[in-house]
């Protein structure tokens, strides 16, 4: 592995408020173009010219950097997002979130889970059992970041994910980002859908089920979206914060992807 590895984040803003965020991790000789590449979509992707971009670059210890497998990819087509959310809140049952929690999440991001109803720019950590949030900051949340694929295998899971019918930049970036949070100390489950009005489809992943995706989670044209992390009870917070922010983690395999299926109740 290249010794003399970047990590590089963005975040774009509007009055304060997030609109869009980038993670990789890159060779020295990658990071211009990389870098130019955030940039064009904290200025063109992001639905609103931000006000406030901000990249930072660091390099890091190779040391520290943990690889780790994407999980594996299924989707279920879903008559609208009401079922969409009754399959969601079934999948996070079966990963070990009580019912409570599960329903209190999906609520929580179908209100804007953010002060005011807002949009956090990180998760939302919830306890599995309780429902109770634990994170500190409302309006930030956790971030997951430095994380990326491991450049040797992106060309092949790009592939992959393309044939599949998966190639939007999107999905392999929810897939590593999933394969960082499920390979935290404590973490049960996991359930987002996106803060873009026009992409409707998100996912609930557990370590045993993988990237679940469900094609409706929400109405076309809703602004809110969002991400929940639950956690065992019994889990350190700092350690799973810590993990989650500052863990370098490369994906270097990819798991299966199935063929999608409808899901009917
Ligand atoms: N760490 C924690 N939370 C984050 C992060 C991060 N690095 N990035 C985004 N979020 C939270 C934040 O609250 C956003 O509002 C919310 O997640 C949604 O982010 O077809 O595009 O980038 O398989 O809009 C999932 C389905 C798409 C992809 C998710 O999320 C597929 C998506 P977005
Ligand atoms: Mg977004």
């Amino acid at each position: 592995m290249d010794s003399r590895l970047i990590s590089l984040r963005m975040r774009a803003s509007l009055c304060g408020h997030h609109l869009c965020g980038a993670e990789r991790i890159v060779a020295e000789g990658e990071v211009v173009a990389a870098t130019t590449t955030m940039v064009t979509r904290a200025m063109q992707g992001a639905g609103a010219l931000p006000d406030e971009v901000h990249c930072s670059l660091e390099r890091l210890d190779p040391a520290s950097i943990r690889l780790v497998s994407l999980p594996d990819v299924a989707t279920f087509e879903v008559s609208d997002w009401q079922s969409g959310r009754r399959l969601a809140k079934q999948l996070l049952t079966r990963a070990g979130v009580s019912l409570e929690a599960a329903s209190f999440a999906l609520d929580l991001l179908a209100a804007g889970p953010g002060p005011d109803g807002t949009v956090m720019r990180g998760a939302v950590i919830m306890n599995a059992r309780t429902g109770e949030r634990l994170e500190t900051d409302a309006g930030r949340g956790v971030r997951v970041s430095r994380m990326d694929l491991e450049a040797s295998v992106r060309p092949a899971i790009e592939s992959m994910l393309a044939a599949a019918g998966l190639g939007h930049h999107r999905v392999a970036e929810a897939l590593v980002l999933a394969a960082k949070v499920l390979s935290a100390p404590g973490i049960v489950a996991e359930v987002c859908w996106s803060d873009d009005p026009a992409y409707t489809t998100g996912y609930v992943a557990d370590p045993q089920y993988g990237y679940q995706r469900i094609a409706a989670l929400k109405e076309s044209g809703d602004l809110r979206g969002g991400r929940v992390f639950f956690v065992d009870p019994e889990t350190t917070l700092d350690t799973l914060g810590d993990y989650l922010e500052f863990r370098p983690v490369l994906c270097n395999a990819l798991g299966r992807i199935s063929p999608p299926t409808f899901w009917s109740e």
